[in-house]
Formats: structure tokens, C-alpha cells, sequence
């Protein structure tokens, strides 16, 4: 059950609890050891408000585009696993809270997915600017299916706060 030609995926990295730098550069080397899988791109880091909760810090946060031949539900268990490795746990009351490492598939090719626990594209990428603003860095001109250009979806968002880390 593998696709035959590699597909071109992109994962959103987050994080605003420990030390999250360090984090994030961990998940990152743990993402591109998947097996059939390789990061093609990394956006920088950026400081990031906290959205939907603001009583919490300042997120991290990152985009990478992946070239990988995991199936989308394979990949996806497997950021879910690598979140639990590097200490994520997982609590209803935490929605929107908190957290060590999340990692988010965002597109995996064009593919249009809503089953339990896979929603492709991400459901919220298109309003969420701590996505939008690593993403255009790294792919601007990128179509997200239903929802339009990165760069124009960009444009349509508050930036306000967001900052790449130097
Ligand atoms: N993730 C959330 C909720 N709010 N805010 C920022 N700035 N960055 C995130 O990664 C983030 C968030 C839930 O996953
Ligand atoms: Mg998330
Ligand atoms: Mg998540």
C-alpha cells in the first residue's frame, strides 16, 4: 500500500512549553529519519502569539515541506508518535492549550481527506497565521485545495506579533 510516485506534504511544528528551540530542532531531525521520507524545505523559527487561547506563552512555530512515499494515515501516526517521544500528552481540557511539540500534517499533496483524526488540508490552516507565515516563506505560490494561493490567504490574516527568531 504505497503510493508509487513520492508526494510533496507539509507539516506545521509548535510549541510554547520547556525549552522549545531545542524542541523543534529535535522534531525536526526525528521527521526527516521517517522511513521514505525526507524534508525538502524548513522554514525558519518564528515567535508566534499564542491564538484561539491567548492565556498561554508565545508559541514556536515552523514549517517543513516533505517529500515522503508513507501513506498520509502512516505519516500522520507517525508526527503523532514522535510528539509522544519528546514528552506530549494528550488531555481533552487541553485544546488550544499548552504544549511540548505539536506537529500538524497540513497538506499531503492535493489530496482532499475528512475521516476521523485526518483532515486534509488542515481544517484551520487557512485562518491561522502562525501557519501561513512559515508556509508562504517556503511556498508562496502553493494551492491549498478548497481555500486558494498561500499568498493570498497571507495577505487575508493578522501577522501581528510574528516574528522569525534570529
Ligand atoms: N497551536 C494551537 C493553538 N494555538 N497558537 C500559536 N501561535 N501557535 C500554535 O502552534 C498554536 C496556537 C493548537 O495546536
Ligand atoms: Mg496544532
Ligand atoms: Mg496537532
Amino acid at each position: 500500500m504505497r503510493p508509487d510516485a513520492p508526494i510533496r506534504a507539509f507539516v506545521g511544528l509548535g510549541g510554547n512549553e520547556g525549552d522549545v528551540e531545542t524542541t523543534l530542532t529535535e522534531a525536526l531531525w526525528a521527521v526527516d529519519a521517517l522511513p521514505q521520507t525526507t524534508i525538502r524545505r524548513q522554514s525558519a523559527l518564528y515567535r508566534t502569539p499564542a491564538w484561539g487561547r491567548t492565556d498561554q506563552p508565545d508559541f514556536l512555530n515552523a514549517v517543513v515541506e516533505l517529500q515522503t512515499r508513507m501513506v498520509a494515515r502512516v505519516l500522520l501516526d507517525s508526527l503523532l508518535e514522535i510528539e509522544q517521544r519528546f514528552g506530549r500528552v494528550r488531555r481533552p481540557e487541553d485544546r488550544w492549550g499548552p504544549r511540548v511539540l505539536d506537529l500538524d500534517l497540513l497538506l499531503y499533496g492535493d489530496e482532499v481527506i475528512d475521516e476521523a483524526g485526518l483532515s486534509l488540508p488542515h481544517p484551520r490552516l487557512h485562518e491561522r497565521a502562525f501557519v501561513l507565515v512559515p508556509l508562504a516563506e517556503i511556498a508562496p505560490g502553493l494551492t491549498v485545495p478548497g481555500r486558494g494561493v498561500v499568498r493570498d490567504l497571507l495577505a487575508a490574516v493578522d501577522t501581528a506579533g510574528i516574528e522569525a527568531i534570529p
